[in-house]
Protein backbone atom coordinates (compact mmCIF):
# COMPACT_ATOMS: atom_id res chain seq x y z
CA UNK A 1 0.00 0.00 0.00
CA UNK A 2 1.37 3.69 -0.81
CA UNK A 3 3.18 5.13 1.78
CA UNK A 4 0.76 7.35 3.84
CA UNK A 5 -2.37 5.63 2.21
CA UNK A 6 -5.56 5.38 4.77
CA UNK A 7 -6.38 1.90 5.47
CA UNK A 8 -9.44 1.24 3.08
CA UNK A 9 -10.61 -2.27 1.90
CA UNK A 10 -7.77 -3.86 -0.62
CA UNK A 11 -10.55 -4.71 -3.03
CA UNK A 12 -11.99 -1.17 -2.96
CA UNK A 13 -8.42 0.25 -3.38
CA UNK A 14 -8.33 -1.56 -6.23
CA UNK A 15 -11.87 -0.68 -7.52
CA UNK A 16 -10.87 3.25 -7.29
CA UNK A 17 -6.95 2.74 -9.01
CA UNK A 18 -7.44 5.22 -12.36
CA UNK A 19 -7.15 2.94 -15.14
CA UNK A 20 -7.43 5.66 -18.12
CA UNK A 21 -8.63 9.18 -18.60
CA UNK A 22 -10.17 10.77 -21.88
CA UNK A 23 -10.83 13.89 -22.97
CA UNK A 24 -12.81 15.20 -25.71
CA UNK A 25 -13.52 18.63 -27.16
CA UNK A 26 -17.00 19.41 -28.04
CA UNK A 27 -19.05 22.55 -29.83
CA UNK A 28 -22.60 23.05 -28.61
CA UNK A 29 -24.16 25.67 -30.65
CA UNK A 30 -26.18 28.44 -28.15
CA UNK A 31 -29.71 29.43 -28.74
CA UNK A 32 -28.39 33.23 -29.65
CA UNK A 33 -25.42 35.25 -29.89
CA UNK A 34 -23.70 35.88 -26.48
CA UNK A 35 -21.85 39.09 -25.67
CA UNK A 36 -19.03 40.71 -23.62
CA UNK A 37 -17.24 43.33 -23.58
CA UNK A 38 -13.84 41.39 -25.14
CA UNK A 39 -15.69 38.36 -26.86
CA UNK A 40 -18.78 37.17 -28.27
CA UNK A 41 -20.02 33.39 -29.03
CA UNK A 42 -22.28 31.46 -30.50
CA UNK A 43 -21.46 28.66 -29.29
CA UNK A 44 -19.94 26.93 -26.26
CA UNK A 45 -16.83 24.70 -26.61
CA UNK A 46 -16.19 22.91 -23.77
CA UNK A 47 -13.46 19.59 -22.62
CA UNK A 48 -15.00 16.70 -21.45
CA UNK A 49 -13.11 14.54 -19.22
CA UNK A 50 -13.73 10.86 -18.51
CA UNK A 51 -11.98 9.43 -15.90
CA UNK A 52 -12.23 5.21 -15.85
CA UNK A 53 -11.67 2.88 -12.74
CA UNK A 54 -10.27 -0.40 -12.54
CA UNK A 55 -13.92 -1.27 -11.30
CA UNK A 56 -15.50 -0.36 -14.90
CA UNK A 57 -16.91 2.88 -13.47
CA UNK A 58 -16.50 6.33 -14.98
CA UNK A 59 -16.54 9.88 -13.71
CA UNK A 60 -17.21 13.04 -15.96
CA UNK A 61 -16.23 16.53 -15.32
CA UNK A 62 -16.21 19.59 -17.77
CA UNK A 63 -13.33 22.47 -18.10
CA UNK A 64 -15.24 25.20 -20.09
CA UNK A 65 -14.26 28.33 -22.03
CA UNK A 66 -15.64 31.28 -23.60
CA UNK A 67 -14.69 32.53 -26.41
CA UNK A 68 -11.65 30.76 -26.67
CA UNK A 69 -8.34 32.56 -24.81
CA UNK A 70 -10.06 35.54 -24.49
CA UNK A 71 -12.54 35.03 -21.27
CA UNK A 72 -8.83 33.85 -19.70
CA UNK A 73 -5.47 32.40 -21.26
CA UNK A 74 -7.49 28.68 -21.27
CA UNK A 75 -8.87 27.33 -24.44
CA UNK A 76 -10.47 23.96 -25.13
CA UNK A 77 -7.37 22.69 -27.42
CA UNK A 78 -4.72 24.00 -24.69
CA UNK A 79 -6.96 22.07 -21.99
CA UNK A 80 -7.26 19.20 -23.79
CA UNK A 81 -3.00 19.00 -25.07
CA UNK A 82 -2.36 20.04 -21.26
CA UNK A 83 -4.66 17.36 -19.80
CA UNK A 84 -3.22 14.17 -22.21
CA UNK A 85 0.34 15.36 -22.37
CA UNK A 86 0.86 16.74 -18.65
CA UNK A 87 -2.11 16.08 -16.11
CA UNK A 88 -3.66 12.81 -16.70
CA UNK A 89 0.08 11.44 -16.87
CA UNK A 90 0.77 13.09 -13.00
CA UNK A 91 -2.28 11.20 -11.59
CA UNK A 92 -0.93 7.95 -13.07
CA UNK A 93 -0.38 4.99 -10.02
CA UNK A 94 -3.13 7.28 -7.48
CA UNK A 95 -6.40 5.63 -6.47
CA UNK A 96 -9.17 8.13 -7.41
CA UNK A 97 -10.01 8.50 -3.91
CA UNK A 98 -6.63 10.75 -3.41
CA UNK A 99 -8.59 14.34 -4.27
CA UNK A 100 -6.21 16.28 -2.47
CA UNK A 101 -2.85 14.42 -3.49
CA UNK A 102 -4.00 14.12 -7.48
CA UNK A 103 -4.48 18.40 -6.76
CA UNK A 104 -0.45 18.68 -5.62
CA UNK A 105 0.86 16.45 -8.75
CA UNK A 106 -1.34 18.30 -11.01
CA UNK A 107 0.09 21.25 -9.88
CA UNK A 108 3.79 19.92 -9.62
CA UNK A 109 2.78 19.08 -13.26
CA UNK A 110 1.33 22.18 -14.57
CA UNK A 111 0.95 26.02 -13.39
CA UNK A 112 -2.18 27.25 -13.47
CA UNK A 113 -4.38 25.42 -16.13
CA UNK A 114 -7.10 25.72 -13.55
CA UNK A 115 -9.99 25.06 -15.70
CA UNK A 116 -8.29 21.60 -16.96
CA UNK A 117 -7.30 20.46 -13.43
CA UNK A 118 -11.16 21.10 -12.43
CA UNK A 119 -12.42 19.31 -14.95
CA UNK A 120 -9.91 16.41 -14.09
CA UNK A 121 -10.56 16.72 -9.83
CA UNK A 122 -14.90 16.38 -11.00
CA UNK A 123 -14.28 13.74 -12.67
CA UNK A 124 -12.74 11.75 -9.66
CA UNK A 125 -15.16 13.22 -7.53
CA UNK A 126 -17.74 11.50 -9.73
CA UNK A 127 -16.47 8.41 -9.81
CA UNK A 128 -15.50 8.27 -6.36
CA UNK A 129 -19.50 9.09 -5.46
CA UNK A 130 -20.76 6.80 -7.82
CA UNK A 131 -18.44 3.98 -6.70
CA UNK A 132 -19.16 4.45 -3.51
CA UNK A 133 -22.91 5.64 -3.87
CA UNK A 134 -22.66 9.01 -2.31
CA UNK A 135 -23.45 12.50 -3.23
CA UNK A 136 -19.90 14.75 -4.69
CA UNK A 137 -21.25 17.54 -2.04
CA UNK A 138 -21.53 14.89 1.11
CA UNK A 139 -17.52 13.68 -0.12
CA UNK A 140 -16.70 17.53 0.35
CA UNK A 141 -18.90 17.88 4.04
CA UNK A 142 -21.89 17.41 3.55
CA UNK A 143 -25.52 19.78 1.98
CA UNK A 144 -26.37 22.88 3.67
CA UNK A 145 -28.74 23.48 0.60
CA UNK A 146 -30.17 21.80 -2.13
CA UNK A 147 -31.33 24.75 -4.42
CA UNK A 148 -30.00 28.09 -5.01
CA UNK A 149 -31.83 31.49 -6.66
CA UNK A 150 -30.35 31.50 -10.38
CA UNK A 151 -30.35 34.63 -12.63
CA UNK A 152 -30.21 34.92 -16.21
CA UNK A 153 -27.86 37.12 -18.16
CA UNK A 154 -28.89 39.52 -20.96
CA UNK A 155 -26.22 39.94 -23.60
CA UNK A 156 -27.54 40.45 -26.92
CA UNK A 157 -26.95 44.37 -26.68
CA UNK A 158 -30.23 45.16 -28.11
CA UNK A 159 -32.69 46.40 -25.41
CA UNK A 160 -35.66 45.74 -26.93
CA UNK A 161 -34.47 41.66 -27.32
CA UNK A 162 -33.42 41.15 -23.67
CA UNK A 163 -36.83 42.87 -22.44
CA UNK A 164 -38.75 40.59 -24.59
CA UNK A 165 -35.88 37.54 -23.10
CA UNK A 166 -36.79 38.46 -19.66
CA UNK A 167 -40.23 38.83 -19.80
CA UNK A 168 -40.18 35.45 -21.04
CA UNK A 169 -37.66 34.05 -18.29
CA UNK A 170 -39.93 36.10 -15.44
CA UNK A 171 -43.40 34.56 -17.19
CA UNK A 172 -41.94 30.88 -16.82
CA UNK A 173 -40.67 31.80 -13.62
CA UNK A 174 -37.31 30.72 -14.47
CA UNK A 175 -35.48 33.62 -13.48
CA UNK A 176 -36.05 37.27 -11.87
CA UNK A 177 -32.66 38.60 -11.48
CA UNK A 178 -30.60 39.21 -14.77
CA UNK A 179 -26.87 40.32 -15.61
CA UNK A 180 -26.27 42.43 -18.27
CA UNK A 181 -23.44 42.33 -19.56
CA UNK A 182 -21.94 45.98 -20.32
CA UNK A 183 -18.98 47.16 -21.86
CA UNK A 184 -19.36 46.23 -25.81
CA UNK A 185 -20.68 49.60 -26.15
CA UNK A 186 -19.47 52.85 -25.42
CA UNK A 187 -20.70 53.66 -21.82
CA UNK A 188 -23.19 56.16 -22.56
CA UNK A 189 -25.04 53.70 -24.62
CA UNK A 190 -24.53 50.65 -22.15
CA UNK A 191 -26.34 53.08 -19.47
CA UNK A 192 -29.20 54.38 -22.38
CA UNK A 193 -29.58 50.39 -22.26
CA UNK A 194 -29.73 49.42 -18.83
CA UNK A 195 -32.30 52.57 -18.55
CA UNK A 196 -34.77 51.02 -20.86
CA UNK A 197 -34.35 47.53 -18.96
CA UNK A 198 -34.28 48.88 -15.43
CA UNK A 199 -37.93 50.60 -16.74
CA UNK A 200 -39.57 47.68 -18.30
CA UNK A 201 -38.82 45.44 -15.43
CA UNK A 202 -38.84 47.79 -12.63
CA UNK A 203 -40.54 46.25 -9.08
CA UNK A 204 -40.58 42.60 -11.61
CA UNK A 205 -36.49 41.97 -11.46
CA UNK A 206 -33.70 43.07 -9.92
CA UNK A 207 -30.59 43.39 -12.41
CA UNK A 208 -26.72 43.44 -11.90
CA UNK A 209 -24.07 44.17 -14.36
CA UNK A 210 -20.94 42.83 -15.20
CA UNK A 211 -18.08 45.22 -17.67
CA UNK A 212 -15.66 42.06 -17.76
CA UNK A 213 -12.60 44.72 -17.25
CA UNK A 214 -13.48 46.77 -20.17
CA UNK A 215 -13.50 50.23 -17.79
CA UNK A 216 -10.81 52.15 -16.78
CA UNK A 217 -11.21 54.10 -13.20
CA UNK A 218 -12.23 57.46 -14.98
CA UNK A 219 -15.27 55.67 -16.56
CA UNK A 220 -15.87 53.82 -14.06
CA UNK A 221 -15.92 56.91 -11.43
CA UNK A 222 -17.83 58.74 -14.23
CA UNK A 223 -20.69 56.16 -15.14
CA UNK A 224 -21.26 54.21 -11.79
CA UNK A 225 -23.29 56.82 -10.25
CA UNK A 226 -25.94 56.44 -13.11
CA UNK A 227 -25.50 52.75 -12.88
CA UNK A 228 -26.38 53.03 -9.26
CA UNK A 229 -29.32 55.44 -10.08
CA UNK A 230 -31.20 52.51 -11.72
CA UNK A 231 -31.22 50.42 -8.23
CA UNK A 232 -28.67 48.18 -10.14
CA UNK A 233 -27.38 45.65 -6.96
CA UNK A 234 -24.34 44.68 -7.94
CA UNK A 235 -21.11 45.66 -10.20
CA UNK A 236 -18.96 42.62 -11.61
CA UNK A 237 -15.43 43.48 -12.33
CA UNK A 238 -15.89 46.96 -13.97
CA UNK A 239 -11.80 47.20 -14.09
CA UNK A 240 -9.07 45.25 -15.71
CA UNK A 241 -8.17 42.26 -13.42
CA UNK A 242 -4.25 43.42 -12.60
CA UNK A 243 -6.14 47.08 -11.16
CA UNK A 244 -6.80 46.19 -7.64
CA UNK A 245 -5.72 49.43 -6.64
CA UNK A 246 -8.07 51.18 -9.03
CA UNK A 247 -11.16 48.96 -7.54
CA UNK A 248 -10.35 49.91 -4.08
CA UNK A 249 -10.75 53.55 -5.01
CA UNK A 250 -13.47 52.89 -7.37
CA UNK A 251 -15.04 50.96 -4.40
CA UNK A 252 -14.78 53.81 -1.69
CA UNK A 253 -16.40 56.12 -3.86
CA UNK A 254 -19.55 54.77 -5.26
CA UNK A 255 -22.59 52.82 -3.07
CA UNK A 256 -23.16 49.64 -5.57
CA UNK A 257 -21.50 46.43 -4.50
CA UNK A 258 -18.30 45.52 -6.52
CA UNK A 259 -17.83 41.70 -7.26
CA UNK A 260 -14.52 40.24 -8.15
CA UNK A 261 -14.18 37.79 -10.85
CA UNK A 262 -11.31 37.53 -13.42
CA UNK A 263 -8.90 39.04 -10.79
CA UNK A 264 -9.86 36.20 -8.08
CA UNK A 265 -8.66 33.03 -9.43
CA UNK A 266 -6.21 31.39 -6.59
CA UNK A 267 -6.08 31.62 -2.71
CA UNK A 268 -3.49 33.91 -2.96
CA UNK A 269 -4.93 36.51 -5.80
CA UNK A 270 -8.27 36.42 -2.93
CA UNK A 271 -5.91 37.60 -0.05
CA UNK A 272 -4.79 40.03 -2.26
CA UNK A 273 -8.35 41.46 -2.93
CA UNK A 274 -9.28 41.09 0.28
CA UNK A 275 -5.66 42.89 1.40
CA UNK A 276 -6.75 45.74 -1.01
CA UNK A 277 -10.45 46.21 -0.39
CA UNK A 278 -10.89 45.82 -3.97
CA UNK A 279 -14.64 43.77 -3.69
CA UNK A 280 -17.83 43.71 -1.17
CA UNK A 281 -18.35 40.33 -3.52
CA UNK A 282 -16.29 37.18 -5.46
CA UNK A 283 -17.51 34.95 -8.03
CA UNK A 284 -16.96 31.35 -7.43
CA UNK A 285 -15.85 29.22 -10.45
CA UNK A 286 -14.35 26.01 -10.83
CA UNK A 287 -12.51 27.01 -14.11
CA UNK A 288 -10.50 29.65 -11.96
CA UNK A 289 -10.11 27.76 -8.57
CA UNK A 290 -8.74 24.66 -10.06
CA UNK A 291 -11.47 22.14 -8.69
CA UNK A 292 -14.34 21.62 -6.06
CA UNK A 293 -11.43 21.56 -3.35
CA UNK A 294 -10.04 24.93 -4.38
CA UNK A 295 -13.26 26.67 -4.78
CA UNK A 296 -13.98 25.98 -0.87
CA UNK A 297 -10.57 27.61 0.12
CA UNK A 298 -10.96 30.58 -2.08
CA UNK A 299 -14.73 30.42 -0.43
CA UNK A 300 -12.44 30.42 2.63
CA UNK A 301 -10.57 33.21 2.68
CA UNK A 302 -13.14 35.00 1.21
CA UNK A 303 -15.60 34.14 4.25
CA UNK A 304 -12.77 35.78 6.61
CA UNK A 305 -12.55 38.98 4.95
CA UNK A 306 -16.25 39.58 5.43
CA UNK A 307 -16.50 39.28 0.84
CA UNK A 308 -19.49 38.17 0.31
CA UNK A 309 -20.29 34.32 -1.94
CA UNK A 310 -21.95 34.48 -5.81
CA UNK A 311 -22.00 30.95 -7.50
CA UNK A 312 -20.41 32.07 -10.67
CA UNK A 313 -19.94 30.31 -14.17
CA UNK A 314 -18.34 30.26 -17.53
CA UNK A 315 -22.07 29.39 -19.30
CA UNK A 316 -21.34 25.64 -18.54
CA UNK A 317 -23.58 22.93 -19.88
CA UNK A 318 -25.35 20.63 -17.39
CA UNK A 319 -22.27 18.76 -16.31
CA UNK A 320 -20.35 21.33 -14.98
CA UNK A 321 -23.47 23.09 -13.99
CA UNK A 322 -24.26 20.03 -11.40
CA UNK A 323 -20.53 20.31 -10.28
CA UNK A 324 -20.58 23.68 -9.38
CA UNK A 325 -23.92 22.91 -7.43
CA UNK A 326 -22.22 19.91 -5.75
CA UNK A 327 -19.34 22.02 -4.49
CA UNK A 328 -21.38 25.40 -3.78
CA UNK A 329 -24.39 23.15 -1.99
CA UNK A 330 -21.61 22.92 1.33
CA UNK A 331 -20.74 26.53 1.29
CA UNK A 332 -22.80 27.88 4.80
CA UNK A 333 -23.21 30.93 3.00
CA UNK A 334 -24.37 31.97 -0.53
CA UNK A 335 -25.99 35.00 -0.26
CA UNK A 336 -25.91 36.27 -3.76
CA UNK A 337 -27.20 33.08 -5.50
CA UNK A 338 -25.55 31.55 -8.49
CA UNK A 339 -25.85 32.28 -12.28
CA UNK A 340 -26.06 28.76 -13.66
CA UNK A 341 -28.29 29.78 -16.85
CA UNK A 342 -25.48 27.49 -18.82
CA UNK A 343 -27.68 24.52 -19.90
CA UNK A 344 -30.54 26.91 -20.76
CA UNK A 345 -28.69 29.07 -23.74
CA UNK A 346 -27.42 25.36 -25.17
CA UNK A 347 -29.19 23.98 -27.93
CA UNK A 348 -28.79 21.00 -26.75
CA UNK A 349 -27.71 19.13 -23.60
CA UNK A 350 -25.06 16.80 -22.44
CA UNK A 351 -26.64 15.01 -19.85
CA UNK A 352 -28.91 12.36 -19.61
CA UNK A 353 -31.47 14.30 -17.54
CA UNK A 354 -31.02 18.16 -17.78
CA UNK A 355 -30.80 19.83 -14.23
CA UNK A 356 -34.09 21.38 -12.64
CA UNK A 357 -35.40 24.88 -12.38
CA UNK A 358 -37.96 25.82 -10.85
CA UNK A 359 -39.66 29.13 -8.72
CA UNK A 360 -36.04 31.09 -9.64
CA UNK A 361 -33.81 28.16 -8.47
CA UNK A 362 -31.77 25.45 -9.54
CA UNK A 363 -31.70 22.53 -7.93
CA UNK A 364 -28.95 20.46 -6.88
CA UNK A 365 -29.15 17.04 -8.94
CA UNK A 366 -29.69 13.89 -7.29
CA UNK A 367 -27.78 10.80 -6.86
CA UNK A 368 -24.24 9.68 -6.81
CA UNK A 369 -21.26 11.98 -7.90
CA UNK A 370 -21.93 15.17 -9.41
CA UNK A 371 -25.41 14.04 -9.57
CA UNK A 372 -25.32 13.69 -13.80
CA UNK A 373 -24.68 11.22 -16.51
CA UNK A 374 -22.94 12.34 -19.43
CA UNK A 375 -25.87 11.00 -22.47
CA UNK A 376 -23.16 9.35 -24.90
CA UNK A 377 -25.00 10.05 -27.99
CA UNK A 378 -25.01 13.88 -27.33
CA UNK A 379 -21.50 13.44 -26.85
CA UNK A 380 -20.15 11.66 -29.85
CA UNK A 381 -23.15 14.12 -31.88
CA UNK A 382 -21.36 17.52 -30.35
CA UNK A 383 -17.50 16.06 -30.59
CA UNK A 384 -14.96 18.31 -32.95
CA UNK A 385 -13.99 15.93 -35.44
C1 LIG B 1 -18.39 36.17 -16.56
O1 LIG B 1 -17.49 36.98 -16.74
O2 LIG B 1 -19.11 36.28 -15.58
C2 LIG B 1 -20.80 34.36 -16.71
C3 LIG B 1 -22.02 34.66 -17.20
C4 LIG B 1 -21.84 35.22 -18.48
O3 LIG B 1 -22.73 35.58 -19.28
O4 LIG B 1 -20.53 35.31 -18.77
C5 LIG B 1 -19.85 34.51 -17.80
C6 LIG B 1 -18.50 35.01 -17.53
MG1 LIG C 1 -17.84 37.95 -14.82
Amino acid sequence: MPDGAIAIPADLRHDLAIAAVRSTIVDVPTVRRHKLSQTSVTAQSYVIVEVCLANGVTGIGEAATLGGPRWSEESVEAIKANIDCYLAPALQGLTADRFALAGARMDAAAKRNTAAKAALETALFDVVGKTLGVPAALLLGGVVRERVPVLWTLASGDAGQEIEEAECKLAARLHDTFKVKIGALAPQEDLARLHRLAKALEGRARLIVDANQAWDETTALRYLPGVTELDVRLVEQPLPAWNLAGMARVRSRTTVPLMADECAFSVQDMAAVAQAAAADVVSLKLVKHGGLLGLHKVAAVAEAAGIGLYGGCLLESSIGAAAHLHAFAGLRELAWGCEHFGPQILTDDLATEPLHFADFHVHLPPGPGIGVTIDRDKLRRFARQ
